[in-house]
């Protein structure tokens, strides 16, 4: 009752004309969230998935434009193996579960990251989801897998100076040139107008480097598997709160 209520009292003091168009998402702490009750780290990505599919749901209903949420980065192969394959079932696992919902209410789901080192299944998987949403006109739900920033700079740099060399763009290109060579661009999705990040950890970690120049950014000691609603409302209402300048003073 007394969650309900705050909640009630946030929606009332969020200005729907105002949501951010883009929220990113380091989903951090399953690890740690697990830990401190004694369970294997995969009951953490288990919750965590948990909180992924609440955010969907709450993210769509507010009419976010875009979520960007960071499952898997390029760091990430070097767990333990064990680890890795259990984190490489979740997108078949979460797509097999979720996609008639999102299908149903208008989600587009998208990816961003190196397909090329994921396992089969994944990309299986993904293909589906993109297929089975393709036609949707809603939230793009957009899962950032074997993502690495710096790797996303580079190959944008690489197939840039190929169109250079073979005359397809001039040399003095733009930077809206060069960033539609990255993954977002090739994608039509905006810079994030807001990032957040769970867990007590305020970095970056080679999580959209170029896209989030001028992003606000929030941080919370959340873990993700206890993140909710009502952090992702709160989030959107300090971000209401804020001035944005884009780099003028
Ligand atoms: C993963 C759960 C959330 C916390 C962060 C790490 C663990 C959802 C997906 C997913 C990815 C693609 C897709 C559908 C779902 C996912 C990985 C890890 C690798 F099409 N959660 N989640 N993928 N975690």
């Amino acid at each position: 009752m007394q969650r309900k209520m705050q909640e009630q009292e946030l929606l009332k003091l969020i200005d729907r004309k105002k949501i951010p168009g883009h929220v990113a998402i380091i989903m951090d702490g399953n690890g740690r969230w697990a830990r401190e009750r004694g369970l294997p780290r995969s009951a953490g990505h288990k919750q965590g998935v948990e909180s992924v599919r609440a955010i969907v749901r709450c993210s769509s209903q507010l009419e976010i434009n875009v979520l960007t949420l960071f499952a898997f980065s390029t760091e990430n192969w070097k767990r333990p193996p064990w680890e890795v394959n259990y984190l490489m079932n979740l997108p078949e696992q979460y797509l097999t579960s979720e996609l008639p919902e999102l299908v149903k209410n208008n989600v587009r789901v998208h990816f961003v990251g190196d397909p090329g080192r994921l396992p089969q299944q994944v990309c299986k998987a993904i293909g589906k989801g993109l297929e089975a949403t393709r036609e949707n006109t809603g939230m793009i739900l957009n899962f950032a897998l074997n993502y690495g920033s710096r790797a996303e700079i580079t190959q944008a740099a690489r197939k840039i100076t190929q169109d250079v060399l073979a005359g397809k763009i001039n040399s003095e290109f733009s930077e809206s040139q060069f960033s539609a060579y990255l993954y977002t661009g090739r994608l039509r999705i905006p810079d994030p107008d807001l990032l957040i990040r769970t867990s007590g950890e305020y970095r970056i970690s080679n999580f959209l480097l170029w896209q989030l120049a001028y992003s606000e950014l929030w941080f919370t000691e959340v873990y993700w598997p206890d993140f909710n609603r009502m952090h992702l409302l709160q989030a959107i209402f300090d971000y209401q709160q804020r001035t944005r300048r884009f780099g003028s003073s």
